[in-house]
């Protein structure tokens, strides 16, 4: 795209200054924050979507951030969701006092939350080494990374899957990445909310309504202060929230797809990785919804599918072995999703849907990480007109509204905290 006009009278070469120029901005010395003021902190799946990005401008960073990530891995192998700066410690919550990490026997060796995010860290690993293979070597990146992001999908095999459904599942909403999706919506109902007063540093950087609301705080609060005081374990399907998400398990296939590339250039045997990404793939297709042409979700608490049409559906494209890609096509071409053209990008929620939220977080917006993965999925498949078509519209709305979280997925109008990082990140992958 270098040198074209993105249709915004600005040219490609200007985006990735600017999307440059939020990542500087937003680099700790070590990581990337997701955003200055509203997320301080580093974030997992952030961390992998920024390196996909980064590595086309700075691969050395791009591995560090990675690696920076990596070294706060609890002894079980997961992967917080957050790793916590303790030098802004009250600026966000729940903080590193919230879950005193230090105090488990199985956490890791810096101040992070006990929950997890989707795993896509192997798929991250392994671009931001095709990017600079000769740096990557020099570094025994693949080899350092190898063992940490095993023992992390070991983690997922081990603590998050069933017998009846061999996916990984989510123990609060937050794991899922996808906060306040409305595939959560019938798990959460009939959970508890604490009474206590719970603090919202969140509410001083984004307007109220554009964010969880204090209901679905309540509920928040509740279930993640629960795990904490059983030492971060859910104890099986006794578990009142244990939802296994199409997007979480589409990314986990996906990174074992990466990590069988990376065995094998490690010489190492890539066959477990080839036999867990087609099982997971396998598996997957039982989520699938022929009524709305997308995958659900699975309830392993109330042994209840979840038939409801979100961007977490469309995730499985990214597989090469989906056997329902054209149905799945179709979806995201009609009226729930795009509309033809009445759409500018994929919403995060059915858009037919009488409580579809253009503006209200995981109700509706549509999101860049989401519309990049549909972009790969897209990609993968060769449909690269349509591919093209939203990834000249995520530039757009990108650079129109200064790398914005979420956007109106009708108009583009942004929304969220500014100068997000996996929005510029996705935008530099996007304009390589
Ligand atoms: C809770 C950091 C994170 C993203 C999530 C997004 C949002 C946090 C919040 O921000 O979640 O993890 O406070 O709402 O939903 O996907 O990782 O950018």
């Amino acid at each position: 795209m270098s040198g074209e006009n993105t249709g915004k009278g600005v040219s490609a070469a200007v985006v990735g200054e600017r999307a440059r120029a939020v990542l500087e901005n937003n680099w700790t010395g070590s990581y990337t924050t997701p955003a200055t003021g509203l997320y301080p902190h580093q974030w997992s799946w952030d961390s992998a979507f920024i390196v996909m990005g980064l590595r086309h401008v700075d691969a050395a960073r791009a591995r560090l951030e990675l690696r920076t990530l990596l070294d706060a891995q609890w002894r079980d192998g997961r992967l917080p969701q957050i790793v916590y700066d303790p030098e802004r410690a009250e600026e966000y919550q729940p903080g590193a006092q919230f879950w005193s990490s230090e105090t488990l026997a199985s956490s890791g060796p810096h101040r992070s939350a006990g929950l997890v995010q989707p795993p896509n860290h192997a798929w991250a690993a392994w671009l931001v080494h095709c990017s600079d293979p000769d740096g990557s070597r020099r570094e025994g990146f693949l080899a350092a990374v190898y063992p940490a992001l095993q023992a992390w999908h070991e983690f997922l095999l081990r603590d998050r899957t069933d017998t009846d459904l061999p996916l990984a599942a989510v123990v609060h909403p937050w794991e899922s990445g996808t906060d306040n999706s409305p595939l959560w919506d019938a798990a959460m109902a009939p959970l508890p909310k604490v009474h206590h007063a719970i603090p919202r540093p969140d509410l001083q950087h984004a307007d109220a309504s554009e964010r969880p609301s204090q209901k679905e705080y309540g509920t928040y609060y509740w279930l993640a202060e629960r795990y904490r005081d059983q030492q971060c374990e859910h104890g099986g399907r006794d578990w009142p929230f244990l939802l296994v998400d199409p997007c979480f398990n589409a990314l986990w296939a996906r990174s074992e797809e990466a990590l069988a590339e990376i065995a094998a250039t490690l010489g190492r045997d890539a066959a477990p990785h080839r036999r867990r990404a087609a099982e997971i793939a396998d598996h997957l297709e039982r989520l699938f919804v022929p009524e709305l042409g997308v995958y659900g979700a699975w309830d392993v608490h109330a042994q209840t599918s979840v038939r409801i049409a979100t961007i977490n559906g469309l995730a499985p494209l990214v597989l090469g072995s989906g056997r329902h890609v054209d149905e799945v096509v179709a979806a995201l071409e009609g009226m729930r999703f795009l509309g033809g053209e009445r759409m500018s990008l994929a919403p995060s929620y059915d858009a037919t849907a009488p409580d579809f939220r253009p503006e209200q977080y995981w109700r509706g917006p549509a999101w860049f990480n989401m519309n990049w993965l549909v972009v790969q999925g897209l990609r993968r498949h060769g449909r690269t007109v349509l591919a093209d078509r939203l990834a000249e519209t995520m530039v757009g709305h990108a650079v129109g509204g200064e790398f914005p979280e979420y956007v109106d997925p009708r108009t583009g109008e942004p929304h969220g905290s500014r100068r997000f990082s996996w929005t510029a990140a996705l935008v530099l992958d996007l304009l390589a």
